[in-house]
């Protein structure tokens, strides 16, 4: 059996490289039920199309397919693979394919009736499902009955009730890291301590891939520490990443991570690592974040998102700028580097609303030099995932267009986006790796930049042409002062200002 995550386009701001632990989990629920699985992970990989088909074709007569989906751009990569690959050779019928993956799991329906070379999706926990899947293959058996499954018979399609997520974690997780293949960057090593979020803001699709929203399981404090030990010990991981969206938000999870600092310094293991979660938790318990600190805690993601009070309920956040503020106090105080995601453009900005973000970002960077930010970021709305209720949005089913009531917000909105496909997202491409300082002062640019647009903003296009003119020339200087020569002549070369070039000058090709 194969499985494969394919590569998808992925940009300038995403500076990390990191391995698919879903595949992991999967290989290791393939091989509980008897069955060794090969893994592609094209995107750790960094692999073209042709060069996974290649990879692929390498093994001997798999009899079934896997592709990890999550996004609508993965099932592209993943289309253009499986029309690649050989299929009529599987029990006098075609090899069969199967998804899995939060995209699948919540377009299901949609995603089978259009694509007829998929077989089987698996909706959301796969390690069960799987095992099922390959048993029902082994035996020949039908489909029908195994929970979380939808899968084609002849021109029909079937959708199988939904799974319930296992309530413990650890049965699954019984993987060796030391098995991926390609070489590990220092900074990629990657656990996933737990599933789910205590959260139910309004944007997000995170819980709906498990099932429900607000549902938070961990693996057992135990367990974390048994792999953080593996991952330090065998293998020389000096930073670990904690993937969980929530490392700690309920009280559950508190306790867990108090028990994990416990035995990790019992054990004398002390790796650096960084973890994700919400302020107000922070704010609740901050003991926690100081024993954390004691253990090697390096960074936290902190989803900040607002400095609006109005905005994050909108969003469903369950914190207030207050709450975003001593958290960032907290955790700079224990000489922890923070990072704040924020969402400054949805529908409802106004001059007011992106003016309190900008002055709420720009006072945090002031007081705080182990904050920074990456870029200033939109909203998704998701159909499935709450905010989309009662929104009007075009397009597509599972990603809502939006633009902002606002219509000179929404004009400032549309110059942002190109600023940052033509110029901001190229210089951060030429600088290649980006210092703490260098970022900082990224940040004091755009907040800069961001603010000059909204007060000095003249809806024509001499306004937009000498405007974008301006800002290059900007970064041109920034460029000079924090790079070299070279940074300033891979920046010229990959710049344009032609609007069909965008994406092609602004991403790195990697199919
Ligand atoms: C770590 C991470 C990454 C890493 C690792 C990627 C990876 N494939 O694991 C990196 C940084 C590379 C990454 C990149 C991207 N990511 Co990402 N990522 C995550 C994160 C934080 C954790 C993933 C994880 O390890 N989960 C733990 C494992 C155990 O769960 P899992 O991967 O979901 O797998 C389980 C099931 O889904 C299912 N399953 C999954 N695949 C398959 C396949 C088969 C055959 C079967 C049977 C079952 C199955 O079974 C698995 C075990 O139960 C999630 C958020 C989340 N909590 O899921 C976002 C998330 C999945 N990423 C997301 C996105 C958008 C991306 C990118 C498309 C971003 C981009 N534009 O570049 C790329 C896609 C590249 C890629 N190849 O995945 C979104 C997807 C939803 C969306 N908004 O569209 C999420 C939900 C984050 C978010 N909140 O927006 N990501
Ligand atoms: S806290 Fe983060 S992961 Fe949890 S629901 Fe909110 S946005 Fe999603």
């Amino acid at each position: 059996m194969i499985l494969c995550c394919p590569n998808v386009l992925r940009s300038p701001v995403v500076d990390n490289k990191l391995y698919s632990l879903g595949l992991l989990y999967l290989r290791n629920a393939a091989r509980q039920a008897g069955y060794e699985s090969i893994l592609v992970d094209a995107y750790f990989l960094e692999l073209t199309v042709e060069e996974t088909v290649k990879r692929i074709l390498r093994e001997d007569n798999p009899f079934l397919y896997g592709f990890m989906i999550n996004s609508p751009e993965m099932l592209k990569s993943a289309l253009s693979i499986i029309q690649r690959l050989p299929r009529d050779d599987y029990k006098g019928g075609r090899v069969p394919v199967v998804l899995g993956g939060i995209y699948p799991s919540l377009e299901y329906r949609g995603l089978m009736e259009a694509n007829d070379e998929i077989d089987l999706v698996v909706r959301g926990e796969g390690e069960e499902t799987l095992r099922y899947v390959l048993e029902a293959l082994r035996d020949s058996k039908g489909f029908g009955g195994i929970p979380g499954l939808s899968w084609r018979t002849g021109s029909k399609v079937c959708h199988n009730s939904d799974r319930q997520p296992a309530s413990d974690l650890d049965v699954f997780g019984d993987y060796d890291p030391g098995t991926i293949s390609g070489v590990m960057p220092e900074m990629s090593w990657t656990i996933s301590s737990s599933r789910g979020c205590s959260g139910t803001c309004s944007f997000c699709l995170v819980g709906l891939n498990f099932g429900k929203k607000g549902v938070w399981r961990g693996h057992s404090a135990q367990w974390v520490a048994d792999h953080v030990e593996e991952m330090t010990g065998k293998y020389g991981a000096r930073h670990i990443r904690f993937v969980d969206d929530e490392f700690v938000g309920c009280e559950r999870s508190a306790d867990r991570a108090m028990e994990i600092t416990e035995l990790l310094k019992k054990r004398k293991v002390r790796p650096k690592f960084s973890i994700m979660c919400r302020s107000d938790t922070v704010r609740r318990y901050p003991e926690v974040f100081k024993k954390l600190r004691s253990c090697g805690l390096a960074n936290v993601f902190l989803g900040i998102e607002s400095g609006n009070d109005e905005v994050l309920s909108r969003l469903n956040k369950r914190h207030s700028v207050e709450d975003s503020m001593k958290a960032v106090s907290i955790l700079c105080d224990l000489n922890v580097r923070v990072q704040g995601g924020n969402i400054v453009f949805h529908p409802w900005m106004s001059e007011e609303t992106a003016l309190k973000d900008i002055s709420f970002f720009q006072g945090l960077l002031e007081k705080h030099d182990k904050f920074v930010f990456f870029t200033l970021n939109g909203v998704d709305i998701f159909r499935d995932a709450g905010l989309g209720d009662g929104y009007e949005g075009q397009g597509g089913n599972w990603q809502l267009k939006w633009e902002a009531q606002d219509e000179k917000m929404q004009a400032i909105f549309s110059l942002w986006m190109r600023i940052e496909r033509t110029i901001l997202f190229p210089a951060l491409a030429s600088l290649g790796t980006i210092t703490p300082r260098i970022r900082r002062d990224l940040c004091f640019w755009q907040l800069k930049a961001f603010k000059g647009l909204i007060t000095g903003f003249k809806d024509d296009k001499r306004y937009r042409e000498g405007i974008l003119f301006e800002i290059f020339l900007e970064i041109c200087g920034f460029l000079r002062m924090h790079g070299s020569q070279k940074v300033m002549k891979s920046f010229l070369a990959r710049r344009t200002s032609t609007p069909e070039m965008e994406k092609e000058v602004c991403f790195e090709r990697h199919y």
